[in-house]
Parts: structure tokens; C-alpha cells; sequence
């Protein structure tokens, strides 16, 4: 037997490793997939990156590629054009980068929130999966050290992204709506952009299997609501055409660029989900790099392991929510105006109408004074720009 070509490093309870894993899967690209338990992840790969985080991609000359967006970019290189997860159409394209930025980033409270917060249905189920993930074969007191360790971690994780008990009925209130608008799409059409994934539904993946689709809370609860929505998980990871169904469906994404009625209620969910968050953070960005200007290439937050900048507070739902602010969403969203200023005048208009309609204007114009790029699996910051703020 040949040797795999990839290898992935994950845990099956991991928000980003679920976003590659699917890519993988839908492509029929060979892979292995490694617990980050395995002695190679802590001999080699942690030491590599100078930090543990996971999904990590070992190539087969031992090279490395951490974070889930620069893997599914490096993966595409190995992909049939015809299959690209970046849709072709303009207006597609743009919509497909806005679902890419609410899955990665816009859905982390209810994810945290129905994993952390309901000890007892999750926690028999979570205590075996951490361990079994990080100390394969470990004896029962390692097994709960570990998990009490990296459970720990996220629950602190979880109230930093706002999770506590004044916005907890709201950020099930809103995740309720979502599952709804999302059912709604999914009547009529097997994927986000239509007959096969794109990006937004890889991001997706990352929230909505390995915590609202397989925690065993939330995974009733979207059983009971959102049978639409299972059934797009289940194939979302598999290698198999699995839209049944669907009857005769075609894979191409929607004809003529179109953005169908139900995922434009989706996307003014998704604005006023958003927004409000995304302003405040860039608002704070952008003063935090006028008062701590950083060289070219510094690394964000000083070392790799460092995420956040500080935290700040806005109104969301009738509420004050304060959560972290991650440069990393800056290098996300960059990803979409990179897209749209190489779009010809006519796309671009087209995009700017879209997403103006759609109350979504902010998420292509609003931007700090430096951008966020990625050199050696690191965040750094990147060269300075003209700011536009809310
Ligand atoms: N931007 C990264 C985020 C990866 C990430 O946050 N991974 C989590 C697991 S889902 C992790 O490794 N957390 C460990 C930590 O932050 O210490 C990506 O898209 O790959």
C-alpha cells in the first residue's frame, strides 16, 4: 500500500479541523488523519508551529499548514477547476466569502455555549472524546487530567466570546432562527450556493458538526428542528454523492450567478448577526494599531499562540455584549475585498447592489489601517492601508 499522501491532525471534537476534514472528504482527496495525541504531533509538529493548534496538514516532504483557510487554498491547487470551492460568478464569489466569515467566526457562542453549558448531557460524552483524542490509551487519571485541563480552557474561551447569562436566552434565540432559515434553504437545494460546496459550506462544517451536530445536546435539538440541516452535515462528510433526497439534482452552483430568495434572508440574518460585532472590533483595532504601531511582518499579539488584542463592548439584541478581538477576522474578510477589487467594474457593481440590499455594505468596505497576512503559519501584520471605519 502506498503511504498517504496528507496527513491531518484534528480531533473529531475540533471546530476548524471539521472545516478540512469535509474538504477533503468532498474532493476525494487521499488523507490520514491523525489525533493530535499522536507522539508525531507533539514530537514534531507542536515544536514546528511553536504553538499547539489544530488542523494542522503535514505534506509528505514533512512540510506543515496550519489554519483551515490556508489548507483549503493549498488543497485547491490538487482540485479540478470544475470543482472549486471559490465560485466563479461575482456575485456568488462574494457571498460565498460572507459565509465563510459567519461560519469561521459568526457561529463560535452557540457552539461554545450548547458544548460547555449542559454538563449533563454532554459531559460523560466530551470527557471521553478530549481524552481519547489527546492521550490515546492513556490510564483513567491521565485521561481526566487531560480533559479537565483543555475543558477548562474553553470555558474560559467560552465567556470571553460573550457566552454568560445575560446573552445566553438571546444566542439561543438567535441560533433557533438560524437553524430555521438554514432548513429553509436546504428545502430546495443540497448546498449553500446550490448542487455541490463551496467555501461558506466548509466553514459552516466547522460549528455545525463537531459541536451543534454532535455534542449530544445540540444534536437533539437540531434532530427535532432542523432534519435539513442533519442531513447536509451527513453529507458534507462523506466522499459519496448523498442527496437523495433531492431527486435528480444538478451540481452546478445556482444559474446565472443567482443568489436564491432563502439564502438572502439567511445573509440579512447573517448582517445583523454580524455586524454590529465586526464594526465594534474594527473600530478597536484600529485605534489599537494607532496607539502600538507594529513593524511589518510583527507577529499579531506578539507570539503565535496569542489570538486576541484586548476585548470591547457592543449593543447586540438589547443587550451589552463583550467579546475578544481577533485580528485573524481582519485576514478573513480581506479575503473577500482581495476578491472583489480584482472583479471587472460591472462585477463589482453588481456585488456593491447585492450587498447593499442585503444590509451587508459594511462587510465590504469597513476595513483597519493594516491589513493581516499569514507568513510561516503566523499571523503577522501586514502592509498599512486606508482605513474605513463604521
Ligand atoms: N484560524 C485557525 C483556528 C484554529 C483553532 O482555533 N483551532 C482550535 C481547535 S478547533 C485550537 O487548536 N485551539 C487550541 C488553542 O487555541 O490553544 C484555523 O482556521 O485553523
Amino acid at each position: 500500500m502506498s503511504p498517504s499522501p496528507y496527513i491531518l491532525y484534528t480531533m473529531p471534537a475540533s471546530l476548524y479541523s471539521a472545516k478540512a476534514r469535509s474538504y477533503l472528504l468532498a474532493m476525494g482527496i487521499d488523507f490520514e488523519e491523525r489525533p493530535a495525541g499522536h507522539p508525531r504531533y507533539n514530537d514534531y509538529v507542536v515544536p514546528s508551529l511553536s504553538r499547539w493548534i489544530i488542523p494542522v496538514l503535514e505534506l509528505p516532504d514533512g512540510s506543515l499548514i496550519q489554519d483551515s483557510l490556508d489548507i483549503l487554498d493549498f488543497l485547491e491547487g490538487d482540485v479540478d477547476p470544475s470543482l472549486s470551492a471559490y465560485p466563479t460568478g461575482a456575485r456568488q464569489r462574494a457571498i460565498a466569502h460572507v459565509l465563510e466569515f459567519f461560519g469561521g467566526e459568526g457561529l463560535l457562542r452557540p457552539a461554545m455555549h450548547y458544548r460547555w453549558n449542559f454538563d449533563e448531557q454532554n459531559l460523560a460524552f466530551l470527557s471521553n472524546d478530549f481524552a481519547g483524542a489527546l492521550a490515546p490509551g492513556a490510564n483513567a487519571e491521565l485521561r481526566s487530567q487531560v480533559f479537565a485541563m483543555a475543558s477548562d480552557r474553553m470555558r474560559t474561551a467560552t465567556g470571553l466570546f460573550g457566552v454568560n447569562d445575560t446573552t445566553i436566552p438571546l444566542i439561543e434565540k438567535s441560533y433557533l432562527e438560524f437553524l430555521d432559515l438554514l432548513s429553509a434553504h436546504f428545502e430546495t437545494s443540497p448546498y449553500l450556493l446550490g448542487g455541490r460546496p463551496t467555501i461558506g459550506d466548509f466553514a459552516f462544517m466547522g460549528p455545525m458538526y463537531p459541536h451543534l451536530a454532535r455534542d449530544p445536546y445540540p444534536s437533539g435539538l437540531m434532530k427535532n428542528r432542523a432534519w435539513r440541516v442533519v442531513r447536509w452535515v451527513e453529507r458534507m462528510n462523506t466522499s459519496r454523492p448523498d442527496a437523495g433526497e433531492y431527486g435528480e439534482f444538478s451540481t452546478d452552483l445556482f444559474a446565472n450567478d443567482d443568489i436564491p430568495v432563502t439564502l438572502r434572508e439567511l445573509c440579512r440574518y447573517i448582517g445583523e448577526e454580524l455586524l454590529p460585532e465586526f464594526r465594534a472590533h474594527v473600530r478597536y483595532l484600529d485605534e489599537w494599531l494607532d496607539e502600538n504601531p507594529p513593524e511589518d511582518n510583527e507577529i499579531v499579539g506578539g507570539k503565535p499562540s496569542r489570538r486576541s488584542i484586548g476585548s470591547t463592548t457592543f449593543p447586540w439584541r438589547g443587550v451589552e455584549l463583550t467579546s475578544v478581538v481577533m485580528p485573524y477576522r481582519l485576514y478573513i474578510l480581506q479575503r473577500l475585498h482581495d476578491a472583489v477589487a480584482s472583479m471587472s467594474p460591472a462585477d463589482q457593481e453588481s456585488v456593491q447592489a447585492l450587498f447593499e440590499e442585503l444590509s451587508l455594505t459594511d462587510l465590504l468596505t469597513v476595513r483597519a489601517r493594516r491589513r493581516v497576512e499569514r507568513r510561516d503559519n503566523r499571523e503577522v501584520w501586514g502592509p498599512a492601508q486606508e482605513p474605513v471605519l463604521p
